[in-house]
């Protein structure tokens, strides 16, 4: 309706009147973008170790080499993978029944990939499955992708669990890209590491002894899987560098989603310290996020981002202006205004996490206060609830009434 349309289009006024320029504002301008969306990699394997040897020591070092968000988290809901995709593009929130992939394919979006095609990018995407999978084939025009190199595009090499090996998908990647006009965005879909994260013998290379047992087989491989994917990751990056690709590249690495274990699987919940449910709420929703912006010092920063900020700030980086486009998501630089709001009303901001009731139901919730864990009044809570749920009720409006289309540019 009208009346929606005005209103949606006031509220992002209201957000891009709070946009200020990031730290690095412009600093990667005309760069590649390559963004690396790991399947199912949590936060919670890195800088540990597993008998005496890290999980995942290229990232470790990525992250401390470059710009680090320990205090990340995924918003996927029933999309999974390609919410995450979903979240990155737009900065929109993901659907609350069915996806956003399968739903709305067709809308108009002010999306990432469509914003860097003006700047001058070539724009693909690389994911080694079926092209219709989560409709990708019908939304990645609509977000502006030229090229979706899919299952048919790669080379036959050795299949793990759902596709080809990362490792071989990103060499094949590298060399498709090394062959691409300057500047492109290149999102690289990942899936060894997807659930039930089966690895062949000869390449769980990690010593999981104390993790074999019935109960906890699934984590066991899920540190496996984690260690191999990690592997393929630090071969990509010293592929980049070796090709002299690194210096003119942002790269962009974070987990798309959880693991799917729950509070039942003991090793995980022992491993990651989440007996209680603010502890396994919080450890669940986080991934890494990994920046690689040629020139900038390593820093770690703590505060608390989500996906839904990765337009923004991305679009900032690259030299562009969130400011003159549709994102619900703000500039996570901002240290203080950090929230990251989930599909069902949770959320996590520096000081409180509210974890909401299954019965949807507000005063059913639970509110804490972070710093000592402590339950608190859901009073307390009532504020920021508020605010994301103000966003998840403009995001579907926006995806149902295909108001992108309507507003006035
Ligand atoms: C397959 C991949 C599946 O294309 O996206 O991942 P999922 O959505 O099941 O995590």
């Amino acid at each position: 309706s009208e009346d929606e349309i005005s209103e949606s289009q006031d509220w992002f006024d209201g957000r891009n009147a709070e946009r200020m320029p990031g730290p690095y504002s412009g600093m990667a301008e005309g760069k590649n973008v390559i963004v690396l969306q790991v399947e199912a990699l949590q936060n919670f394997v890195l800088n540990r170790e597993v008998n005496g040897e890290e999980i995942t020591p290229n990232l470790n070092r990525l992250a401390q080499e470059n710009l680090y968000f320990p205090n990340f988290y995924e918003q996927t809901a029933l999309g999974r993978t390609s919410d995450a995709e979903f979240l990155l593009n737009t900065s929109l929130y993901p659907t609350a029944e069915g996806s956003a992939y399968m739903l709305y394919a067709e809308n108009t979006y002010d999306a990432l990939p469509s914003i860097l095609k003006e700047q001058g990018y070539g724009t693909n995407v690389f994911h080694p499955y079926k092209a219709s999978f989560w409709n990708r084939y019908i939304i990645y025009p609509q977000l502006g992708i030229d090229t979706f190199y899919s299952d048919d595009d790669f080379e036959e090499a050795e299949v793990i669990g759902w596709a080809i090996n990362d490792e071989a998908m990103l060499d094949q990647s590298l060399e498709e890209m090394a062959t691409f006009t300057e500047p492109f965005y290149s999102h690289i879909v990942t899936l060894t590491s997807h659930h039930p994260f089966e690895m062949p013998e000869e390449l769980q290379l990690l010593n999981t002894e104390g993790y074999d047992g019935y109960q906890d087989r699934h984590f066991k491989n899920y540190l496996q899987s984690i260690h191999y994917v990690d592997q393929a990751i630090g071969k990509f990056v010293d592929g980049l560098e070796q090709k002299g690709m690194l210096d003119d590249t942002m790269l962009v690495i974070y987990g798309d989603h959880s693991t799917g274990m729950t509070a039942n699987t003991k090793a995980f919940v022992e491993f990651t310290e989440a007996e209680d449910p603010l502890n396994y709420f919080e450890t669940n929703k986080n991934v890494p996020l990994i920046l690689h912006i040629p020139g900038a010092e390593p820093k770690t920063f703590s505060q608390v981002a989500s996906q839904l900020d990765l337009a923004p700030t991305l679009v900032d980086v690259l030299g562009g202006d969130p400011a003159q486009h549709h994102f619900i998501g703000r500039n996570m630089w901002d240290a203080e205004g950090g929230r990251a709001t989930f599909r069902d009303g949770s959320f996590i901001t520096s000081e409180l996490s509210f974890i909401a009731s299954s019965d949807g139901i507000y005063d059913n919730g639970s509110c804490f206060w972070r710093m000592t864990g402590e339950a608190m009044g859901v009073e307390a809570c009532e504020e920021p609830f508020k605010e994301g749920s103000k966003e998840l009720q403009i995001s579907d409006d926006v995806l149902r009434g295909d108001l992108l289309k309507k507003f006035e540019r």
